[in-house]
């Protein structure tokens, strides 16, 4: 996600880190290429000018000056006004629960900018918080769209409205609403129609439906990767229509981070979900201080331990934990983690979330420490549960038959081994970290090959 943007970022955060004392000249020369940065992610001019001085006015502050680590006080500086840039606060949708009459939602875009997908996604995410979405195909000039539409509702199991050849969107807001309402829908969402550039007719349809609909959240769907000219679109729509917020869409794609550092500062209004896949659960509540840890290369710590809490079984978590603390840690309880870790993904999605991940995984080569994990599990799997144990009874024999068994060298296996000594010391030290390691997917910031690959 936003890898240029987040490179340069970074480098620049670096130089900055290691200035012990700061001068004008030192913030200028390194807001000047976070300002380059910017511009080159395709940040409109004016938003990315308004950023670099605020930026600057408190980085020139006397306690920042004057502070024990200034450059580290003007990362967070910058931190906090890309949350600041980002809106904030997660802004949730507004549909408050127990009205007489269906709620509306209009999903209004560009051609191809992921209206129809964000409908399916959206209705999901609803109908996981126990709503009753209905979906309408309001998208009368493509019949793929209808079609499309109506897959997506399938693979949900979630009922959808269609009127095929039904030209007047008017037309089928009434019938939809009519269902809605026999069906006890609580959550009706429009996929409108879209073009390739806004034009007055399409403005005057949409502006007819949400006349009738009365939606309470009409939603401007972003391709992030068009930079920023999603500013003109978005205003555009903003002006013609009222949106109450965005969905950035395909934010997994090479997007340089334009439209989504642009359009809150340029349209007043919030970012609430991000599409980050072509897959209907590739879609997340936008978060704008994950974003930017995630932008900035501090990693969104937050997000991968919510997705280690999903993976991770609670209890066996708990457990595990009670055995580091009483340092009974064992290659069993190694091998566990292992394979939790493996439920986490591929290993290069995981690093991206950490700290300085995007960073380090530059150097590292992930195959290789994948393949790594793979033969650490298939040595602890050719260990009897005894040696899992006790590894103090392995002796050259059986050494030897372990790599044989593992397919490995000796070599490998005396490495592991003394990390795995290592480790357990170290764990024993730690404990106030314990908790916070189990949670995160079973300690792996303690796993051998971890460090490395983070660069310490
Ligand atoms: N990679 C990726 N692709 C997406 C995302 N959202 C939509 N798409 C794809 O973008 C294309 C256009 O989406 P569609 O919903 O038909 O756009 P619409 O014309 O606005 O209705 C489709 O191929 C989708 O699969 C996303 O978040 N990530
Ligand atoms: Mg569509």
């Amino acid at each position: 996600m936003f890898d240029a943007l987040s490179g340069k970022l970074q480098k620049t955060f670096r130089n900055l880190r290691g200035l012990g004392k700061i001068s004008e000249t030192n913030v200028a020369e390194a807001l000047r290429e976070v300002r380059m940065a910017l511009l080159d992610a395709d940040v409109n001019f004016k938003v990315a000018k308004q950023f670099i001085a605020r930026v600057k006015e408190q980085s020139l502050g006397a306690e920042v000056v004057a502070s024990i680590q200034p450059g580290q006080q003007i990362v967070k500086i910058i931190h906090d006004e890309m949350v600041a840039l980002l809106g904030a606060e997660r802004s949730q949708l507004d549909l408050p629960r127990g009205f007489a009459q269906p709620l509306c939602l209009m999903l209004c875009g560009l051609h191809g900018s992921g209206k129809t997908t964000s409908s399916g996604k959206l209705a999901r995410l609803l109908a996981a918080e126990g709503r009753k979405p209905l979906l309408v195909g309001a998208d009368v000039y493509r019949p793929a769209a209808m079609d499309q539409l109506e897959t997506l509702a399938g693979q949900l199991d979630l009922p959808c409205f269609l009127m095929r050849g039904e030209k007047d969107v008017l037309k089928i807001a009434d019938g939809a609403m009519a269902q809605a309402k026999a069906d006890g829908i609580d959550v009706v969402l429009f996929d409108t129609a879209g073009r390739l550039q806004i034009d007055e007719p399409l403005v005057q349809e949409l502006v007819q439906l949400r006349d009738r609909v009365q939606p309470r959240e009409i939603l401007l769907v972003l391709d992030a990767a068009t930079g920023q000219e999603a500013v003109s679109v978005a205003t555009h729509f903003d002006d013609a229509l009222g949106i109450t917020g965005a969905i950035l869409t395909k934010l997994d794609g090479d997007a340089r981070g334009g439209a989504a550092l642009s359009f809150r500062e340029v349209t007043g209004k919030p970012v609430k979900f991000a599409g980050i896949g072509e897959k209907l659960d590739d879609f997340e509540p936008f978060h704008p201080d994950r974003m930017a840890s995630r932008i900035l290369g501090m990693g969104d710590v937050v997000s991968l331990v919510e997705k280690a809490a999903e993976a991770v079984d609670e209890e066996a978590a708990l457990k595990l934990e009670e055995r580091m603390k009483k340092g009974q840690f064992t290659l069993e309880d190694f091998l566990e983690q292992l394979r939790q870790l493996k439920k986490l993904g591929p290993l290069e999605g995981i690093i991206d979330m950490l700290p300085g991940g995007g960073d380090a995984m530059k150097g590292a080569d992930l195959g290789k420490s994948e393949k790594e994990f793979r033969q650490m599990e298939a040595m602890i799997c050719s260990m009897t549960p005894q040696e899992r144990r006790t590894p103090a009874i392995l002796n050259a024999r059986r050494r030897r038959r372990i790599a044989a068994g593992s397919g490995t060298t000796v070599a490998a296996l005396n490495g592991l081994l003394k990390q795995f000594a290592q480790m357990q010391k170290m764990m024993k030290k730690m404990g106030k970290f314990q908790k916070m390691m189990t949670k995160m997917g079973g300690g792996m910031g303690a796993m051998p090959g971890m460090g490395k690959l983070l660069g310490r």
